[in-house]
């Protein structure tokens, strides 16, 4: 049994829970946050057989998107010069961050 931890955009979580049922695959959806945007973004922990693995990952992966974002650097109060402005720069998001792990005991009480 393996462990995934899927992060993948807020906008692609309804989606991809709803294939999740579709397909029978138990999974728990978290609301998390990014640590570079600071934007929420939505964190699943899948608990599956091992020969099921590569079927998770390809719904996660046909389920995700890549967008372009942009943010703004906070702005550095003590500087002077204009290059201390903060402009807002793109940053390519998505579409999923996924983390397989092993599982070393699964228990339902
Ligand atoms: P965030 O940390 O908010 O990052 C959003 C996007 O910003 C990232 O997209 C990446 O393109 C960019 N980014 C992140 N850190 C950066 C940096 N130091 N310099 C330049 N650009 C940076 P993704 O790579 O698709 O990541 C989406 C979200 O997945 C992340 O949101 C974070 O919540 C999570 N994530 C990504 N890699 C992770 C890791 N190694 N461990 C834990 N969580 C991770």
């Amino acid at each position: 049994m393996k462990l995934i931890l899927a992060i993948v955009q807020d906008k692609d979580s309804n989606l991809l829970s709803s294939q999740f049922i579709d397909a029978n695959i138990q999974a728990t959806k978290l609301s998390t946050t990014g640590g570079f945007l600071k934007a929420g973004n939505t964190t699943f922990i899948i608990g599956i057989a091992d020969d099921r693995v590569d079927e998770v990952l390809k719904i996660i992966k046909e389920t995700s998107q890549t967008r372009q974002q942009f943010m703004t650097p906070p702005v550095n109060l003590d500087a002077t010069s204009d290059s201390s402005m903060a402009y807002p720069v793109e940053v390519q998001v998505g579409g999923a961050t996924v983390f397989v792990l092993p599982i070393e005991a699964f228990h339902r009480f």
